[in-house]
């Protein structure tokens, strides 16, 4: 039991389907998840705890969880109140995108927060960036409806996460100014113990090749051998890519791993040069 590793994930919120879906994708089998607080591997010595989010960096920290799988925003403002927390940032995940904005209300003429009630759920990012930027306001806590206090007058403006902006806009709110992005990332305690070490980097090593293939893309095409440097030119963060002669000695086929996603425009202006038979496909694991 001691030996067995474990990781915080988020129960149930905007994290916890694609983290699952990430240990999931590393080989690591659970048994039914619903409504659990610790489930076990079916096949490794690894254990979930489900739990709070804002619980994660704690956990972490005190090494009751070995990794945790949270946001960014929430490892700032707790590292922000609690300066003791000893975890570390292994990796950024690519999920959960966001950001922390200032937001004021449309019909209200501002151009600065400058001596203005701020109402936030992230009390200490917001006064740290006001220090850091030398700005005078006034921070009140608030967990929950942030976007209703302008308009019950708490505050005179936010300081909230967003996402596709739909939220402010639907409450007549317009975003200030960025105080930071945030994306859900692996954190790590700084004092792992050394029999757990070899899972933890394996685990690791996984979670990195998981992410870098969600990314990537596999290209394959085939070209008029004359033409192959200046389609090669073309391809998105391309490995030197594999050019095998096709039976018609005229025409080459490329394959390469592009390790960014393969757009649209990518394709097409490989078929105005000449390419043909292109195929995209999604790679499930990456390694180097
Ligand atoms: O219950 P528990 O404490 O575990 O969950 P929670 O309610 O505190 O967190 P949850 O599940 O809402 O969010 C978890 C994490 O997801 C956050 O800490 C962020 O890192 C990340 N994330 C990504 C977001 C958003 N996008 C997001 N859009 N968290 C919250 N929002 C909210 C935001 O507060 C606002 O109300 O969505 C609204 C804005 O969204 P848009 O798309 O309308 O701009
Ligand atoms: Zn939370």
């Amino acid at each position: 039991m001691k030996n067995r590793v474990k990781i915080a994930i988020q129960k149930n919120g905007r994290l916890s389907t694609e983290s699952l879906s990430i240990l999931k994708k590393c080989g690591i089998e659970f048994s039914d998840s619903n409504n659990k607080l610790f489930i076990k591997s079916t096949n490794m010595p690894i254990d979930l705890l489900m739990v709070r989010d804002d619980d994660i960096p704690r956990l972490v920290s005190q090494n009751i969880a070995d990794l945790g799988i949270v946001g960014e925003n929430v490892v700032s403002e707790k590292q922000l109140s609690d300066t003791s927390l000893k975890l570390k940032t292994t990796l950024k995940l690519g999920f959960s995108k966001c950001r922390l904005s200032f937001a004021k209300p449309k019909k209200i003429n501002l151009d600065n927060i400058s001596n203005k009630k701020i109402a936030t759920s992230y009390p200490n990012i917001v006064k740290d960036y006001l220090e850091k930027k030398d700005i005078n306001a006034e921070i009140i806590e608030i967990h929950g409806s942030v976007e209703l206090t302008p308009f019950v007058e708490i505050s005179d403006i936010i300081a909230d996460l967003v996402s596709t902006g739909s939220t402010l806009e639907s409450n007549n709110l317009t975003e200030l100014e960025l105080i930071m992005d945030s994306q859900a990332i692996l954190v790590q305690s700084s004092s792992i113990s050394s029999k757990k070490l070899p899972l933890i980097e394996k685990i690791v090593a996984r979670i990195n090749s998981v992410i870098k293939a969600k990314d990537s893309k596999y290209i394959m095409f085939n070209a008029d051998t004359n033409n192959t440097d200046e389609l090669i030119k073309l391809l998105p963060a391309a490995e030197s890519p594999t050019v095998i002669p096709l039976a018609d000695r005229s025409k080459v086929a490329i394959h390469t791993v592009c390790k960014e996603d393969v757009f649209w425009e990518t394709i097409e202006s490989l078929k105005l040069r000449g390419a043909s038979s292109i195929l995209v496909l999604p790679i499930e694991k990456l390694s180097y």
